[in-house]
């Protein structure tokens, strides 16, 4: 059956080879039976700049190029993790970059899309943190800097905000209501589908319907959409 499928926080890196090969099942299976596929943010451990070379970078744009050569389009919303991805790697691969909040139509549904760190309000701290590292100007500075320092930084700023979120209560690093009521009545929607938090679920709101996407780990779980309205969730397993 005609679908379109939703996944995010999948976090690949080097260092995980597991995901990687998860990567190339999902994008062989799950990936090429789609529509489209949309890559809610946070699809990489971190991003540094569209310079950086290593074996997961090939596999994933080959892995995606694989899709969009056949004619699948592929959508890509940057995450915390890996705001910096850019238009050179999108353009190696075909990949269609899309903003924060982006608004589809499918199946006679209107849904929002977006990685999900925006709705987090009351992580002060973070969207502190967000509105800094989203000035044109330091990402111009960051990215004009050698690779080895940019590495060493976003190492240095993960194990940061690693010591941070463990003094965090746990609440506060999820949505805040009343601004997902907010945003989804601005974008006249009544379905969200985000990730971000990890808390893999479904909520009834305000509006409509809320879908968390689960991040990977020892599984690839993805949401699919039929063109019949029907909401599935699914999951690969990474050995
Ligand atoms: O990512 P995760 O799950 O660990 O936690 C997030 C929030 N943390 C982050 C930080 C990223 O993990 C770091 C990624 C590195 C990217 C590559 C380098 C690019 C550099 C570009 C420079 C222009 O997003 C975490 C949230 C959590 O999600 C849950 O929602 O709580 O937020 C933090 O830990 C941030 C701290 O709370 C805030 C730190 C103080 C801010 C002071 C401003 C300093 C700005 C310095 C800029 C160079
Ligand atoms: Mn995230």
């Amino acid at each position: 059956m005609a679908h379109i499928t939703f996944i995010a926080d999948l976090h690949l890196s080097d260092e995980r080879p597991h995901l990687s090969d998860c990567f190339v099942r999902f994008m062989r299976t799950q990936g090429r039976a789609s529509q489209a596929l949309y890559i809610l943010g946070d699809l990489f451990e971190f991003w540094v700049g569209d310079d950086e070379q290593s074996s997961v970078i090939s596999l994933v744009q080959a892995e995606i190029r694989a899709l969009t050569e056949q004619g699948i389009a592929v959508y890509f919303q940057h995450g915390n993790r890996d705001f910096l991805l850019g238009r050179q790697f999108a353009q190696k691969c075909g990949l269609t970059l899309l903003p924060s909040y982006h608004r589809i139509h499918y199946a006679g549904q209107a849904i929002l899309l977006c990685h999900g760190d925006t709705l987090c309000m009351d992580d002060t701290s973070y969207q502190r943190f967000r509105r800094i590292v989203h000035q044109p100007w330091l990402q111009a500075l960051f990215l004009a800097l050698p690779l080895r320092w940019r590495l060493k930084i976003a190492n240095h700023m993960r194990r940061d905000s690693q010591r941070q979120k463990g003094q965090k209560p746990a609440d506060i690093m999820d949505v805040a209501p009343h601004f997902v009521d907010h945003i989804m009545a601005h974008y006249n929607v009544s379905v969200l589908v985000h990730g971000h938090t990890h808390r893999q679920a479904q909520h009834s709101v305000l509006h409509g319907q809320r879908f968390v996407l689960g991040d990977w780990r020892t599984t690839a779980p993805y949401l699919t959409l039929c063109d019949t309205g029907q909401w599935q969730v699914g999951e690969v397993t990474c050995e």
